[in-house]
């Protein structure tokens, strides 16, 4: 019984920690107007941090490879996009964010999260 609920408290720790908390580690800093490819693969976006400036254009590339339907769109709901990702075939979405700050972007159940932040 005390393994049981021992169990379940790791669980819910797992995940909150990997849904509430996640933050992603390494970046990528994308210059004004350049393309930053992001490949959708095994649960990550990769990368999953991107650096823009504030103002300034830029475009994501995303590459889908994982065959899941969980992955099959990306969604940055601050910045009003939702797009399909077609399986191995690039989609490229142009962004022009206005504002510092960070925009999440994620998949429809938030499996896949990433990270825009814009200085
Ligand atoms: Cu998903």
């Amino acid at each position: 019984m005390i393994a049981v609920n021992i169990a379940g408290l790791l669980l819910i720790a797992f995940i909150i920690r990997w849904f509430w908390l996640y933050r992603p580690k390494a970046g990528v800093s994308a210059a004004p107007g350049q393309i930053i490819e992001v490949r959708v693969k095994d649960g990550v976006y990769d990368p999953a941090l991107i650096e823009a400036v504030a103002g300034k254009g830029i475009s994501l590339k995303f590459i889908r490879e994982d065959e899941t339907a969980c992955a099959s769109q990306v969604i940055f709901p601050e910045l009003g996009i939702q797009k399909d990702l077609p399986l191995d075939r690039a989609v490229v979405i142009r962004l022009f964010p206005e504002k510092p700050g960070e925009y999440a972007f994620h998949c429809q159940m938030s499996m896949y999260r990433g990270i825009l932040r814009v200085t």
